[in-house]
């Protein structure tokens, strides 16, 4: 079983848009996927428990109107001694990473007075209550659960609540397991389109939430989309990609497998080798060669590297950093003998990874830094998921009696400039000498 990667040079005449077409990112929708998501999303509205019902039997193949729709604590703590104990352990090992990590990011209120005894902050608050879509199928990550969980968890959201589609009705204990160690408060077996409109609207059993994250497939990914303005969502995630930058100081067979780990998770996957050396490129092609049939997902892998891989060989250095950052990759790894160097003159990317031991996999699940991470070239603007996530930020204004002199005069002389009457009187009002502004025009 072999695979010939793509084969990119930078000097090659056509490379940008031979880097382009690699990149694909005109993301195109299926057609009618919003009109049937639109469709569920009003029956969940207006049937509530009902509707999911129905839903849960068609999809899952389970009466959750007998045997409910939330999985009991019992059933919760069950799955902790249902899984080999070194699996809690590296799962309550990745708990405590991401934990300390994530603290890190609690940000802080701030306020400041001014000469005049004017006060003004910025007050930080978590999110009251938080839904979290955990995907069914070949994507159900145990990891995926403690990356979003523990986040929430740390910027102190109250109620965190976990929906996830499960076939007959039964959950993986590994992932029911990460749920409770994570903080997850309660659990609900619905999936879909439905379980995303349940959590933005609410039903008699499953109370709404504030902000819904999580991965999902195309119709939960719309859902998210539609219910976006009634709760809050975080990023839509793309395939996942990973760009590895090597050059003769690392051992191949390791750059090939980090491409392998990226490429098994699925068909649609994206997994590159950057360097500036032909014979890195080659080597790592050999590695791959070797080491495809040994992959117990090669057929997956296979496809991966074949439609979306490619080893792309850079001029010069700096051809090199302006392609890695218009490629903005999800994950980043650097392997060169100036690593530390490169990863500070690369800007977009979601994680980098510095260095031959900072494996991808390692930070996929107990490095401590999240695994959610901004896809399709997103990084340019966007940030992994974090503390600041779950929280939000309230302004806070105290005027003094003083400082509304100044303040307020000045309000007033730009409320009319608005032709904003209700405004100025209003600011004029606070005003010492306020019988004399207060005129009416
Ligand atoms: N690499 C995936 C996360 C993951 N890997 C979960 C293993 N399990 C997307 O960042
Ligand atoms: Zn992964």
């Amino acid at each position: 079983m072999h695979v010939a990667v793509k084969k990119l040079n930078s000097e090659q005449e056509n490379f940008a848009a031979a880097l382009m077409t690699l990149l694909n990112r005109d993301q195109t929708t299926e057609f009618g996927i919003d009109e049937t998501v639109a469709e569920v999303i009003a029956t969940v509205r207006h049937r509530g428990d009902a509707a999911l019902y129905l839903y849960t039997r068609k999809f899952d193949g389970f009466d959750a109107e007998a045997r409910g729709l939330e999985v009991p604590r019992f059933r919760l703590m069950q799955a902790l001694d249902a899984i080999p104990p070194k699996q809690r352990d590296a799962l309550q090992y990745a708990v405590d990473r991401v934990t300390a990590y994530h603290q890190k990011q609690n940000q802080q209120s701030w306020s400041y007075t001014e000469a005049d005894g004017t006060q003004l902050g910025q007050k930080i608050t978590p999110m009251q209550r938080v839904g979290l879509y955990v995907p069914g199928g070949k994507a159900t990550y145990p990891s995926s659960v403690i990356m979003n969980a523990v986040p929430a968890k740390v910027a102190g959201v109250k109620e965190l609540i976990m929906v996830s589609p499960t076939p007959g009705g039964e959950f993986n204990d590994m992932v029911l397991a990460a749920a409770v160690l994570a903080g997850v408060d309660r659990v609900f077996r619905v999936g879909g389109a439905q379980a995303i409109a349940a959590l933005a609207y609410g039903t008699e059993t499953i109370p709404a939430v504030d902000k819904i994250t999580g991965p999902g497939n195309i119709y939960v990914a719309t859902a998210k989309k539609q219910v976006f303005g009634k709760v809050g969502i975080d990023m839509i995630a793309g395939p996942s990609e990973v760009l590895v930058i090597a050059d003769e100081s690392v051992d191949p067979d390791w750059v090939a497998m980090d491409l392998f780990a990226q490429a098994e998770h699925d068909e649609i996957a994206q997994s590159i080798l950057l360097t500036q050396s032909e014979l890195v490129a080659e080597r790592v092609q050999q590695s791959i060669n070797r080491l495809l049939p040994t992959m117990e997902r090669a057929e997956i892998i296979q496809q991966s590297l074949k439609g979306n891989g490619a080893l792309i060989v850079a001029e010069s250095r700096d051809k090199l950093i302006a392609i890695a950052d218009e490629i903005a990759a999800e994950h980043l790894e650097v392997f060169t003998e100036d690593a530390d160097q490169l990863a500070q003159e690369i800007t977009n990317a979601g994680a980098i990874f510095i260095g031959p031991y900072s494996a991808e996999s390692l930070g996929d699940y107990c490095a401590g830094p999240n695994h959610v991470l901004p896809t399709s070239g997103t990084a340019r603007f966007s940030s992994p998921l974090g503390v600041y996530d779950f929280q939000k930020r309230t302004s806070m204004i105290k005027v003094s009696r003083q400082g509304a002199q100044s303040i307020g005069e000045n309000a007033s002389i730009l409320a009319r400039g608005e032709s904003l009457t209700a405004h100025a009187r209003s600011a004029e009002y606070r005003l010492d000498d306020a019988g004399a502004n207060d005129r009416v025009e």
